[in-house]
């Protein structure tokens, strides 16, 4: 499949946008590397889940009471599972189709991990510290440079903002930690949507600086400082430049209540990048979703169906996680629907 990072890097781009597109993927942390095919293998944290071929998520459609009647405990929210459609036809090609998927109930965590939690964690001598600087394969010395700059590993003002410059190994250390694990693709996609198809977590109306912390003046000027110029992913200023402190846009939030889930930071999920509906497996590469505080395609990277692949030991200064805790998804073979 022809990601849209290989469309970027292999089309006949002027010399200074594909500067400004390797820098801006040198902030993101987001690898513009090739990737590795392989058979696939799904794996362990995330069974194939594909039930059937479906058409486009209805909208408006009605919600199960449990929805409505979400409960949070131990800072998560409680998910009833149930036949979701995963993806977008409007979305990129990786998106498609729309199929769908079981899920059986689960938690998630209301809020990306916090530098404060995850330290917790190491001072348990159960994960590796947050690493002060970005890596991706391939990454060049300028990439390096201008990506660590936002790592918020030694920095004191940081406790509140989500761990970043973290790789998925240590991502799920933490999650085994407070005897959780992180989400599955879809897990995460429905949590960030629910069950009416919608554009954003908040809806179909577009980003605003109230609904999220993306790319705004604050960031753009950033960059420019630095020399280089980034798409904004919303008009105005939403006041952080980098990562903020979590759960500040309420605006935003998801149907279930979920915080963060556009923007902030991209987060890694258990799923290893395969296609639609889970074939061609790319081994290796796992799929971040979410959007961060820099998007290299403004909000169109912010959308819930939105997926982007990356390395397993990447770390990036837009990149974190969020933990779920359940059963999982439901494989077809297990039980089928319609
Ligand atoms: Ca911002």
């Amino acid at each position: 499949m022809l990601r849209r990072f290989e469309v970027l890097r292999e089309s006949a781009l002027e010399p200074l946008a594909r500067v400004a597109s390797r820098i801006l993927s040198a902030a993101m942390g987001l690898a513009l590397g090739a990737s590795c095919r392989s058979a696939p293998t799904p794996p362990a944290e995330a069974p194939a889940t594909v039930i059937t071929i479906g058409a486009e998520p209805e909208k408006a459609t009605s919600k199960p009471e449990a929805v409505v009647a979400a409960g949070r405990s131990d800072g998560m929210v409680r998910v009833d599972g149930g036949r979701y459609r995963m993806g977008s036809m409007d979305g990129d090609a990786d998106e498609r189709p729309v199929h769908e998927v079981l899920l059986r109930d689960y938690e998630i965590d209301v809020n990306e991990v916090t530098m404060r939690s995850y330290r917790a964690c190491v001072s348990a001598g159960r994960c590796r510290a947050p690493y002060d600087d970005v890596w991706w394969p391939g990454m060049s010395s300028s990439d390096h440079d201008i990506g660590s700059r936002n790592c918020n590993a030694g920095k004191d003002d940081r406790d509140d903002h989500p761990v970043n410059c973290i790789d998925r190994k240590q991502a799920a250390q933490y999650c085994a930690f407070v005897g959780k694990r992180l989400p599955t693709e879809a897990e995460w996609e429905h949590a960030a949507r629910g069950w009416d198809g919608r554009k954003y977590p908040w809806g179909d109306e577009e980003p605003t600086a109230s609904h999220l912390n993306g790319c705004g003046r604050e960031c753009t000027e950033m960059f420019r400082d630095w020399g280089f110029e980034v798409k904004e992913t919303v008009a105005g200023t939403d006041g952080w430049r980098g990562t903020s402190p979590v759960g500040l846009f309420p605006a935003g939030a998801s149907p279930y209540g979920v915080l963060d889930m556009a923007g902030n930071t991209w987060e890694w999920t258990a799923s290893t990048y395969c296609g639609y509906p889970r074939e061609d497996c790319e081994e290796g590469r796992i799929t971040l979703r979410g959007g961060g505080w820099l998007n290299h395609d403004g909000a169109a990277g912010v959308r819930t169906t939105n997926r982007d692949p990356v390395d397993v030991g990447m770390r990036g200064s837009a990149l974190g996680f969020r933990c779920a805790r359940g059963a999982g998804e439901v494989r077809d073979s297990e039980e089928p629907a319609g």
